[in-house]
């Protein structure tokens, strides 16, 4: 109980602040914090054992937890190809080097005094999917408009290709027609031109107002808003900016979507690099409530502004379901809450789909059946409970 009424009491300080909203500005059920009298319903499709942290540098979150829409930088999930390199916060500087009119090295103190900007951000990594979907999270993040950095460089007019190289490295190998040749890589992703010089990507150094832990790329990290998690380089230790395209294997070849569509009745198969994430929905958890269910879940995309989120009890029609006013931060994960009244005994089936403004609607599972590589997998995920 006592840890129920700190989640319910720290969920309303961090939401409300953020949404701008009194205490009494948010009707009580829309709080995703379970009430006293509030079960939970398990889901019966789930892996019975979940493993949250499987190895010293990753973890995953367990959706079932979720308690509100700011991911504590505990439960984060983090992930990455290389491990852990070793960063020295005391010696550490950032590079920007190629084609500008003045190469700089920017100490952490430099990056910091050059701006504060907050913004509320959730991502996932471009493998998450059911039925754990635990590669998400959403945070409240501080940094520096990469463009500030840049601009104090000086962009030439040739530069095409920014390019973010993290302090990791490790050997590869290169294939090359019937060659392979064993190399030593750094972690890199690049952006366009374009996409490097808008206002929204951030240098960030702090997540929920602390400083960067080693998992989320401390010191400094890139942030790419609407982006999948693998553009949001960690550890960042140089940017680099040239006229060539950037070929590194994390960029060009690993995060990569190979997907086939018919066009004029011909199959084409097209590959498309891993860049602003795909519209999803999923149902994080049920609760039953003197008699009633309630059923609380998450959606994230790129930014383009939502429409709305539907839930489907088994073959029963598509019903609207409540977007949580508290997530309207444009990047910010979006909680909904969907009542769902007079649920009889028996195995029961729930799946949600979100609608943008735009009129997409996120896909079934059958409608991605094209998609080879299991990346950008978007698909409704199904979830089955058992009602006693
Ligand atoms: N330097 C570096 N940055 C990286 C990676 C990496 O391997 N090295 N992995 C990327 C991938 S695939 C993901 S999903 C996110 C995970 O970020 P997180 O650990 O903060 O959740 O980091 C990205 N940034
Ligand atoms: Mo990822």
């Amino acid at each position: 109980m006592t840890k129920q009424t700190t989640t319910r009491r720290d969920i309303l300080r961090g939401s409300l602040a953020l949404a701008g909203l009194g205490v009494l500005g948010i009707p009580e059920w829309m709080l995703p914090a379970l009430a006293q009298s509030e079960a939970i319903v398990p889901f019966i499709d789930f892996p019975e054992r979940v493993i949250t942290n499987p190895a010293p540098d990753r973890r995953i979150i367990d959706i079932r937890t979720i308690t509100g829409p700011i991911t504590p930088k505990d439960e984060f999930f983090t992930t990455q190809h290389y491990g852990h390199p070793t960063v020295d916060l005391a010696t550490f500087q950032l590079k920007v080097s190629g084609l500008v009119d003045r190469p700089v090295s920017l100490s952490l103190d430099q990056i910091r005094r050059m701006g504060n900007t907050e913004l509320v951000a959730g991502f996932e990594c471009s493998g998450n999917r059911g039925p754990l979907q635990g590669l998400s999270g959403n945070g409240r993040w501080t940094g520096v408009p990469l463009r500030t950095v840049l601009d104090q460089a000086g962009v030439k007019p040739q530069a095409r290709e920014f390019v973010f190289f993290g302090a990791d490295r490790g050997e590869e190998n290169v294939e090359w027609r019937t060659q392979t040749f064993k190399v030593m890589q750094q972690f890199g992703r690049s952006l366009p031109r374009e996409k490097a010089l808008s206002p929204e990507p951030l240098l960030v150094h702090a997540l929920n107002g602390e400083p960067l832990t080693v998992h989320q790329g401390s010191p400094l990290r890139l942030l790419v808003p609407g982006y999948y998690g693998v553009c949001n380089v960690k550890w960042l230790s140089e940017i680099h900016i040239q006229e060539e395209q950037y070929l590194g294997k994390f960029q060009a070849r690993w995060y990569r979507t190979l997907k086939g569509e018919m066009i004029d009745g011909e199959m084409k198969w097209v590959e498309t690099a891993v860049t602003h994430m795909q519209l999803k929905s999923y149902i994080a958890r049920v609760t039953r409530d003197a008699g009633r269910h309630k059923v609380l879940g998450v959606v994230l995309n790129d930014g383009t502004p939502l429409k709305s989120v539907e839930v489907r009890v088994d073959d029963g029609p598509w019903q609207p379901a409540t977007m949580d006013p508290s997530t309207r931060d444009k990047y910010s994960w979006k909680l909904f809450i969907y009542t769902w009244n007079g649920a009889t005994p028996g195995e029961h089936t729930l799946i949600s789909r979100a609608i943008d403004m735009t009129g997409k609607v996120q896909p079934t599972a059958q409608e991605l059946e094209n998609k080879k590589s299991f990346l950008e997998d978007n698909s409704q995920t199904p979830r089955k409970v058992l009602i006693t």
